[in-house]
């Protein structure tokens, strides 16, 4: 299965994706272009796009990571649902997460969610 991330410029999307692949928290730099790895999470594995710029998402599942939960001020779930203009998605399998990276939070329950959205649509 092949996934691909975007994000704002410094989300967090390099460090999710080595979280992800290593379990612990690399020094990222700023991806210039980008980035593929493999990950194995459970008995699947994905082939993560990691990208600098937007590309065509058509008929792609989405789930959203909220990350940096664990900084003071962060924007709510909510928020950030809001913000993106969530509610205008009609047709497309998605949702969001609340995520800290650095902790190790709510990327387990993201990519569960991902692996049965994905296995529900075969
Ligand atoms: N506090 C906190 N910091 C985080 C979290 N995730 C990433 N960071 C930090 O945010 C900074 C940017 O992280 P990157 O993973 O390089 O961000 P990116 O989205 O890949 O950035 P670009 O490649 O420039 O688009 C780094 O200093 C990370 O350590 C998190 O969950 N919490
Ligand atoms: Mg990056």
């Amino acid at each position: 299965m092949r996934i691909l991330i975007l994000g704002l410029d410094g989300a967090g999307k390099t460090t999710i994706l080595y979280r992800l692949q290593v379990g612990e928290v690399v020094t990222t730099i700023p991806t210039i272009g980008f980035n593929v790895e493999q990950v194995q999470y459970k008995n699947l594995k994905f082939q993560v796009w990691d990208l600098g710029g937007q590309t065509k998402l058509q008929e792609a599942i989405l789930v959203v990571l909220a990350n940096k939960q664990d900084m003071a001020g962060c924007m709510t779930v909510a928020e950030v649902h809001q913000a993106l203009g969530l509610e205008a998605l009609k047709n497309r399998t998605f949702q969001i997460f609340k995520t800290s990276a650095t902790k190790g939070e709510g990327l387990d329950q993201a990519m569960d969610w991902l692996a049965n959205a994905l296995q529900n649509r075969k």
